[in-house]
């Protein structure tokens, strides 16, 4: 609740100090009900301050509600938004299924709602009306591009993969999953050993590497893993024995936060696929026409680059997240 009455406050300082009269716009232009997943990664940290500077930017008031990872606390802040009757829903769906029930319930209230980040898997037609996102199948196409090229480059004949997987049926573990899997099919040198579920969690990402060792040693060739915090939570564990990550284990990461990327430039990390949390922009603006009954897109892709030890990787500026 402090962090709704901060925005609203933090909303009409700005208009204060832009229009230099206090008795002047005091009412944001619509009020925003976003239902962030958690905190769980430097990527989902970077999106809600995104997200949060994006709706004074735009004179929005935003309800901002931190569900902890926990799919019940989205169902019951959306409820909340409902009850407080916003103008716009936005929610980043920890994962696919199970919302039809309180979105219908957003629809019968006569609330748009947008989809952020992730998506949602239903057979009702018309509970959403749009989604901001990033295009995971197509980041699962380029994790394995680089991997097939890399093994060109280094003339390998066999490349034994371990995929360390995000929060299991969330939309960034599937694509990234069926995107990778789908291109690596048609090259008989890629042999994915096992997939493990890492959750997205740094923490995690340590355990499942150090299962993987335990079971697999140094016939692992490459750690294809679904997000940077994962990533460096299985650094760890590599570099506790002999292996030398980025050279005796080919790694894979996806995000292109700060942290990997400097660790990319140590050597550590072979690739990072780009996955930019900045969603705000996309999302105030969407919001807007949505209030103003003007169309939107279907689906905004943001671009994405790809970083790796392929390109001089000293020329990556500060990633601010
Ligand atoms: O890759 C990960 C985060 O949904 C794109 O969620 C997002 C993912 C991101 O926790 O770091």
């Amino acid at each position: 609740m402090r962090r709704i009455i901060f925005a609203f406050l933090s909303v009409l300082l700005c208009f204060a100090a832009a229009c230099g009269k206090e008795e002047e716009q005091l009412e944001p232009k619509l009020v925003l009900g976003f239902s962030q997943i958690g905190s769980e990664s430097a990527w989902r940290i970077g999106n809600t301050r995104d997200i949060e500077e994006q709706a004074l930017n735009y004179g929005i008031g935003l309800m901002l509600e931190n569900a902890n990872q926990k799919q019940e606390n989205q169902i019951a802040a959306i409820r909340r938004f409902i009850a407080y009757k916003v103008d716009v829903i936005a929610f980043s769906p920890v994962v696919e299924e199970g919302w039809d029930n309180v979105l219908t319930e957003a629809k019968n209230a006569g609330i748009p709602v947008i989809l952020v980040d992730r998506d949602i898997n239903t057979d009702k037609e018309g509970l959403t009306t749009c989604s901001i996102g990033a295009d995971f199948y197509k980041e699962g196409v380029l994790a394995a591009e680089y991997i097939i090229r890399k093994a060109d480059k280094l003339g390998l004949s066999e490349v034994n993969i371990v995929e360390i997987t995000g929060t299991e049926d969330s939309t960034p573990m599937r694509k990234r999953q069926s995107g990778f899997m789908d291109t690596i099919a048609g090259d008989a040198r890629m042999h994915v050993l096992e997939s493990v579920d890492g959750d997205f969690l740094k923490s995690r990402g340590t355990e499942c590497m150090k299962y993987l060792l335990e079971k697999y040693g140094d016939s692992i060739d490459a750690v294809y893993s679904h997000n940077d915090e994962m990533t460096l939570g299985a650094l760890k564990e590599i570099e506790k024995t002999e292996l030398v990550p980025g050279k005796d284990i080919i790694i894979i990461s996806i995000d292109g936060g700060q942290e990997a990327i400097d660790v990319l430039k140590e050597g550590k990390i072979n690739c990072v696929v780009e996955c930019t949390p900045r969603l705000g922009q996309a999302l105030m603006e969407t919001a807007l026409k949505l209030k103003n009954g003007t169309a939107v897109e279907e689906v905004i892709h943001p671009d994405e680059k790809v970083f790796s030890d392929e390109a001089d990787v000293s020329l990556i500026g500060p990633r601010g997240y």
